[in-house]
């Protein structure tokens, strides 16, 4: 009966920290993509990520854990959130470009992370990421109480996910890391200002400069300055590979 019960248990602890585990989607290799929730996430670097080219609209310090969002309340924001309009302000919906893939609409962020350049500390989670729409520039903190109401698009529906990115593989600071591709649908009838929420580190910690996400020169918008997501290229070079194929077979 004692074995029984110990084999119950250890049946239980193996469910137990396999249903709290979170879910990792590995970034930390060259162009690697992933689809999540139905945004894309591509490691890939626009530089340089200075201004005109990556347009900063938050910045985030602090070692081990860090969080924030984007919004105009200075001098004393709250979080993690690194004061300074040039690079942390509020953001109109409107105003982040649009890219097409497949025919679905996507807006793109970028976001360049600042870690060692060594193997060790190199790498950085991205835990918690979330979207809001509303209609004031300085959100009362935080999500998901003060001023934010339901996420219109977030990293851990479903599931506790986080993505795992590599600093190393870019080249530090000035560049970006990585691609976010949020379809537009999750904002229909949003607006007219959009809150980005992130938080770093709970499962590979923050250290060295600033996390940064920006958004592409508004010009931008409808072109494309980086190649499509890999994934979404192979699909379709499959395609064509088979549409070869069929038509070599006629
Ligand atoms: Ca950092
Ligand atoms: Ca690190
Ligand atoms: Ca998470």
């Amino acid at each position: 009966m004692q074995q029984l019960r110990l084999t119950f248990l250890a049946v239980l602890l193996c469910f137990t920290s396999y249903a709290l585990a979170d879910t990792m989607y590995d970034l930390s290799s060259s162009g690697a993509t992933v689809t999540i929730n139905g945004a894309i996430f591509q490691q890939g670097s626009v530089q340089p990520s200075g201004t005109g080219e990556f347009n900063s609209f938050l910045r985030i310090r602090a070692n081990g854990t860090e969080y924030g969002y984007n919004t105009d309340e200075f001098p004393h924001p709250p979080l993690d959130i690194q004061p300074g309009p040039q690079w942390t302000h509020s953001l109109l919906l409107s105003a982040v470009p649009v890219f097409t893939f497949n025919g679905v609409t996507y807006y793109q962020f970028m976001l360049d992370i600042n870690e060692s350049q060594d193997k060790t500390d190199s790498l950085l989670s991205l835990d918690t990421l979330e979207f809001f729409t509303g209609s004031t520039p300085s959100p009362q903190c935080c999500p998901p109480g003060g001023d934010f109401g339901a996420a219109r698009w977030s990293l851990d529906t479903g599931a506790n996910n986080y993505l795992l990115l590599d600093s190393s593989l870019s080249h530090g600071s000035g560049s970006s890391d990585m691609f976010a591709y949020i379809p537009t649908s999750a904002f229909a009838g949003g607006g007219p200002y959009l809150y980005l929420y992130s938080g770093f580190g709970e499962n590979n910690a923050s250290d060295a400069g600033f996390e940064e996400w920006g958004a592409g020169p508004p010009n931008s918008t409808g072109t494309s300055p980086v190649p499509e997501p890999s994934s979404i290229i192979l699909l379709s070079s499959g395609l064509m590979t088979l549409g070869g194929v069929l038509r070599r077979r006629k």
